[in-house]
């Protein structure tokens, strides 16, 4: 996230001419969407490479030996390529299509997981954790005898660093399960510090980056991870696609997660032998017109540059964070500005979240309210639910300030 004096600002008001969805009103308003950290609103340049695709080079992949059947594999490995360099990872088997960053930790719990855990073991995740990388690493320690331990939060709502021994104490920690980006707080995680300590006590190091990889470079060999996991609709992308990428030697000792057509070597009644990387964790047909539109969202967010898209969403947050404070009775969670991503929290008197949402959406304005998929963070706060902002390239600062006057309303209503 750090912002450099080069970083040439992007022009939000002239890309949202890319999103269709800006051109509708909702009860009769302007859209303020302000919830791309649920999936990302969707620009003409990703829609027309799978309209494209779906017209012109369409028949399923690694199958046909015709002309159009060559076309559509190059398509989808010209996709995996572009994830490859996207992530900075060292080779392109090692990136496994998905349906999303979901499918992609369930993946890695279950394939690393079953295999790899114990009575004796430590599954270390932490107490911000989205449910899709806290839920599979709970049921994989239950199921292999390992203990499942969470490290907590400090009073800002960042990792206490500080409780990491005591979390390691009197077991073995086999694997450290943490998001880069937390999608309630928009807290940015220390990944690089994490992975030092779980690496120096034989750990392995699992990232979720659904929420970091549409807003800032991720680089899995800077961070030092062995796995990490997004999603291609929450960064432009079709939904129904996401990529893990894996260290190699580590791919290659797991067994598959699915199984069925495509993954395998032979098959014979006596037994079956598996594909090579990446073919050995992709059971079935491709989402290809998915990875073709995965690849043209890629190609759209290098065209503005991660660090103008950081940046932007850098003063989003700074500016809502100020204009949220001038509303009496609203409390945010989470860190400065400075430490985090384009997300806010926040809670507004006793007025139950959802009440909130509705009001705003007649006044044209999209958050989120409920949980997030993060119900041990809630316990944490002490609050059932939250209401969420969030921010993405096209955002509008005057979103945030229909935000703001959608909330004094709501606060009329419930006078
Ligand atoms: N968060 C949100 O509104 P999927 O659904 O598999 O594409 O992404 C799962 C996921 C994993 N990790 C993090 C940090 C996430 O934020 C999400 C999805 C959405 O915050 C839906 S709950």
């Amino acid at each position: 996230m750090a912002v450099t004096a080069q970083t040439t600002k992007l022009d939000a008001r002239k890309l949202r001419a890319d999103f269709p969805i800006f051109e509708q009103t909702f009860h009769g308003k302007p859209l303020a969407f302000l919830d791309s950290a649920a999936s990302s609103q969707k620009p003409r340049q990703m829609l027309d490479a799978m309209r494209e695709f779906y017209e012109t080079s369409y028949a399923n992949v690694h199958r046909g030996v015709y002309q159009l059947a060559e076309r559509a594999t190059a398509a989808l490995e010209g996709s995996r390529e572009k994830v490859r360099e996207l992530l900075n990872a060292p080779a392109a088997r090692e990136v496994i299509f998905v349906r999303n960053a979901t499918e992609g930790l369930n993946l890695v719990a279950y394939a690393w997981g079953l295999n790899n855990l114990g009575p004796g073991d430590i599954v270390l995740v932490t107490e911000l954790e989205h449910h899709s990388n806290w839920v599979p690493w709970q049921y994989m320690a239950k199921k292999t005898g390992a203990e499942f331990r969470m490290l907590p939060l400090d009073e800002h709502g960042e990792l206490d660093l500080g409780a990491l021994d005591e979390a390691a104490d009197g077991g073995n920690v086999k694997v450290v399960a943490t998001g880069l980006v937390s999608n309630s707080l928009g807290t940015i995680n220390p990944v690089e510090k994490l992975v030092a300590w779980a690496h120096e006590r034989g750990a392995i190091f699992v990232c979720d980056a659904a929420q970091a990889a549409p807003h800032m470079t991720v680089d899995v060999q800077a961070l030092g991870c062995d796995f990490l996991a997004i999603s291609g609709h929450k960064m432009c992308g079709p939904s129904g696609i996401g990529a893990v990428w894996g260290r190699a030697e580590l791919l290659e000792r797991m067994e598959p997660f699915l199984l069925g057509g495509h993954m395998i070597r032979s098959v014979r009644f006596e037994g079956t032998t598996w594909g090579e990387l990446p073919h050995k964790f992709e059971a079935g047909t491709a989402p290809m017109a998915e990875a073709v539109g995965f690849a043209a969202a890629i190609d759209y967010l290098h065209g503005i540059g991660f660090d103008a898209i950081s940046a932007h969403e850098h003063e989003l947050v700074s500016y809502a964070l100020d204009r949220l404070a001038e509303v009496p009775g609203l409390t945010t969670y989470g860190p400065p500005a400075d430490r985090r991503a384009g997300i806010v929290s926040f809670n507004f008197d006793d007025i139950h979240p959802h009440d909130v949402a509705q009001i705003l959406d007649l006044e044209g304005v999209a958050i989120r309210a409920g949980h997030h998929c993060c119900q041990p963070l809630m316990q944490k706060l002490g609050v059932a639910a939250t209401n969420r902002a969030s921010f993405y390239l096209y955002t509008l600062p005057e979103e945030i300030d229909q935000l703001v006057d959608g909330l004094h309303k709501v606060k009329k209503v419930f006078a």
